[in-house]
């Protein structure tokens, strides 16, 4: 044993089990998305999971109502993912992919485009899905430059939408609250109207039947700005983080036809929506829609460890492919894009996914799941309840002036119950591990019965 072992063993030592973790201890982390004062007077702490649940630091369970951050698809700690990540961290801890490679990294991008949707057939690999995004911005630009049309650099994103917090997904994003703070963000983005309309389709099951005509709002975009001026179109096809928009029945197909109209390329952000959250691997496939790039992250490695993915269809690859051979084809990839813990909790995952068929049980449940969902309506203060795959979201009337504390509220007793949900606004959001039974469904959404009742302002 090393010197430099036993300072490893007197650092640890000094390191505080997460029991003893006191609020003053916490001031150090800058959490991310939080209001850090209020947290800190009253922290939440996991310390454990497993399967469907957390434990928290003082030893409760907690079911796991929106799998980690939407991206604990197959359930917490799954032996096989485990034990994938501990030996490879002993085997090979770290290869760069800058002009090396290692194995499995390409084991790992030829089971990926053998699951995504036919044509996509090549994958870049970044950390997360904010880089996924960023990663497929510039592919788009990349792409058109290479195919002559240097001019079409303009990105259009949709109100609502959330393409992560990297520059440019926060400028094709359309969260106000997100954007305000950063000035003017990247030049040369525009956006999409978000689809809800509460008015038309409040308590609507699956995909709401009003909307498809507001895909049209791309040709505004093109009419004001010229197509030869448009590189791409981002959009969720599901729009989970700002609230769950769940897209207007024929929607997705319009905007992939007005796209291909003007050889715009759709770029379908499927951070969440890939790996089973519908029902199928990919939305692209539960809704027949053909984009032409899409971006992936979280499920990916179960969140074990931070990946993200890009797929891409042939012609965009080939496209960069054109020049000397000796030359590098895409200025662009991060220290970590393929690395070798993510590829191996990345197989891990797949396998785990495949024979546990996950990747469509969402859909075997889905009309379950929607008549539970649904049986919260009439509870006070819900204005909406929405639903799609094993994804819910209840949506309260705002108190006036206090936007977001009535979701708040019930986040903060849900917790206290028992139950992890996620607050967006006004809309609580509901997305369990693909794994859950139909009695854990019934837990989950008494719980959530008895706190939408308890909960009175
Ligand atoms: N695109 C989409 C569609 C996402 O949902 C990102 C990009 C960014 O991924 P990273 O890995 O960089 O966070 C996301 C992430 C929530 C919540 O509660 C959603 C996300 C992240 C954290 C919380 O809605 N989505
Ligand atoms: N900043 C500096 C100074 C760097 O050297 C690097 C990578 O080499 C980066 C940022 C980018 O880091 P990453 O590749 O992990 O995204």
């Amino acid at each position: 044993m090393g010197p430099d072992f036993e300072k490893h063993e007197r650092m640890s030592k000094k390191m505080p089990s997460a029991a003893e973790v006191q609020p003053n201890d916490l001031d150090a982390f800058w959490m991310p998305f939080t209001a850090n004062r209020d947290f800190k007077r009253a922290p939440r702490l996991f310390a454990a999971a497993e399967r469907m649940h957390y434990v928290t630091a003082d030893g409760r369970r907690v079911l796991d109502g929106t799998s980690g951050l939407w991206c604990v698809n197959a359930g917490h700690c799954r032996p096989r993912i485990v034990d994938a990540i501990r030996r490879q961290a002993g085997e090979l801890d770290f290869a760069g992919t800058f002009q090396m490679g290692h194995t499995k990294a390409f084991e790992c991008a030829s089971r990926l485009v053998n699951i995504a949707p036919p044509g996509f057939d090549h994958v870049f690999f970044t950390n997360s899905g904010s880089e996924a995004v960023d990663s497929a911005l510039k592919i788009a630009l990349g792409y058109h430059r290479a195919n002559g049309n240097a001019g079409k650099t303009r990105l259009i994103g949709r109100e609502r939408g959330y393409h992560g917090s990297n520059v440019g997904g926060t400028s094709v994003g359309g969260i106000a609250a997100n954007r305000k703070m950063f000035g003017p963000l990247l030049a040369g983005t525009d956006h999409l109207r978000h689809t809800h309309d509460p008015e038309r389709n409040a308590f609507s099951r699956g995909q709401p039947l009003h909307g498809a005509e507001l895909a049209d709002d791309l040709e505004r975009l093109v009419a004001l700005h010229d197509a030869s001026t448009i590189a791409a179109v981002i959009v969720e096809p599901v729009a989970c983080s700002a609230g769950v928009y769940v897209p207007p029945q024929g929607y997705l197909q319009r905007l992939a036809a007005i796209c291909a109209r003007h050889d715009i390329l759709l770029i379908f952000d499927e951070v969440i929506t890939a790996f089973g959250r519908l029902g199928a691997p990919f939305a692209a496939e539960y809704f027949g829609v053909e984009p032409d790039i899409i971006t992936t992250a979280k499920g990916i490695t179960n969140g074990a460890v931070p990946m993200g993915a890009v797929f891409v269809r042939g012609k965009i690859h080939d496209a960069f492919m054109q020049g000397p051979e000796t030359a590098i084809e895409l200025f662009h990839g991060y220290t970590y894009s393929g690395h070798p813990l993510a590829c191996a909790a990345a197989l891990a995952t797949l396998e785990t996914l495949q024979e546990e068929r996950l990747l469509t049980r969402a859909a075997a449940l889905a009309p379950y799941w929607e008549e539970r969902v649904h049986a919260l309506a009439g509870l006070p203060h819900v204005i909406d309840i929405r639903n799609i795959g094993l994804i819910g979201a209840i949506e309260f009337e705002p108190i006036e002036g206090a936007p977001g504390r009535r979701a708040h509220a019930r986040f903060l007793e849900a917790f206290q119950r028992g139950l992890l949900v996620r607050a967006t606004g006004d809309v609580i959001a509901l997305a369990p591990p693909l794994i859950i039974s139909k009695e854990e469904i019934d837990e989950l959404i008494g719980i959530m019965a008895d706190v939408l009742r308890s909960v009175s302002d």
